[in-house]
């Protein structure tokens, strides 16, 4: 008697995490329908011992029935059918960015904002957006202890995995690994320059501000998932050639002091933080560590000593992007109407 559930973008990286959380958390669908762009129609995935095929999502009726629309296929195609799913009854929990700014749409990280969901329910149609990976790696560390002191201003570095860009772009990370160190020029048909031991400034486009659409996703989506409208917030995303999972340096400001001592009491009582802060042994987050792991991780925890009385902080948090990043984040938002 659970929801019937229809996954778009099924055998893409995301799409295929959708399926592997829905196993681990048991998810409880009654049905399970895989939609894809005409392009991935007709593939065969066995999941959970049964054979799908992936069916067009532009065919009349493909989401007839449907009670959670699960949607991981870029921005065009959320604008193109999620509009058709929510007519047809369903909440759609997009992962694009196409309505997170939206004023009507909950952007929401269920461990944040659950309040953003009160007025979405299952059998009345409605989107609910899923926030960009490295915001909601970052806030899943930081709104804790905003909660606690109130942040005034927040100073992100982003180091972003290979997954942000797409499967392709993990499979072509590889490829040149493996082409550079044969000595061979790489193969560049995802970036326009070298990926393998380099780093560049994250391939979103630059706006008119200078910043690129990474980086505003950061700082608007934080003031809407706040609703603090006055936080300051600034960004700089750099693509690194790690596989699956974001590192985040964070500097904080406050509007009440907070000790380290206190920020880690607040950040292990934290749902879905991992504190990994051995500064003896020198072991702090990486990426491998939380790679395939639904929490993130935090650490690097000190004061900053360029501000006073304890209103400054630093940390360093990891995350896997296609996990907590995107598809745990979307079915926990789907489990939600569940309650
Ligand atoms: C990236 N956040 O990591 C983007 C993907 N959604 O490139």
């Amino acid at each position: 008697d659970g929801p019937s559930v229809a996954i778009v973008g099924a055998t893409g990286a995301v799409g295929q995490e959708f399926l592997r959380v829905i196993t681990a958390r048991d998810f409880p669908y009654r049905s399970l329908r895989l939609l894809a762009s005409e392009r991935s129609a007709g593939k065969r995935i066995d999941f959970e011992g049964r054979d799908y095929t992936v069916q067009d999502l532009a065919a009349p009726g493909a989401f007839d029935g449907v009670d959670i629309a699960l949607f991981s296929a870029g921005g065009s195609i959320s604008r193109a059918h999620a509009p058709a799913a929510v007519a047809s009854g369903a909440v759609v929990v997009d992962n694009s960015s196409a309505y997170r700014m939206d004023p009507d749409v909950p952007l929401v990280i269920p461990e944040v904002n659950p309040e953003a969901m009160a007025d979405v329910r299952l059998g009345k149609g409605a989107i609910v957006a899923n926030p960009n990976c490295s915001t909601i790696i970052c806030l899943m560390a930081v709104t804790p202890l905003h909660r606690h002191a109130k942040v005034k201003r927040m100073v992100v570095s982003t180091y972003q995995a290979a997954s942000g860009a797409g499967a392709a772009a993990m499979e072509e990370l590889k490829l040149q690994t493996r082409e550079v160190l044969e000595g061979k020029p790489p193969t560049c048909n995802i970036f326009s320059q070298q990926y393998a031991f380099n780093i560049f400034s994250h391939n979103a486009p630059i706006v008119e501000n200078g910043y690129n659409e990474e980086e505003m996703k950061m700082v608007k989506e934080t003031r809407k998932i706040w609703n603090d409208k006055d936080v300051r917030v600034t960004a700089t995303c750099i693509r690194v050639p790690t596989m699956r999972a974001h590192a985040e340096s964070v500097n904080l400001q406050f509007e009440k002091p907070l000790d380290e001592d206190t920020a880690r009491e607040i950040l292990r009582a934290a749902p879905g933080v991992t504190i990994s802060d051995d500064r003896a042994a020198n072991r702090f987050p990486t990426p491998l560590e939380v790679s395939d792991k639904d929490d993130v991780s935090v650490g690097r925890i000190r004061q900053d000593l360029s501000q006073d009385d304890n209103r400054g902080l630093e940390l360093f948090v990891c995350g896997d992007q296609i996990r907590k990043g995107a598809a745990l984040n979307a079915v926990q938002i789907a489990e939600m109407l569940l309650k």
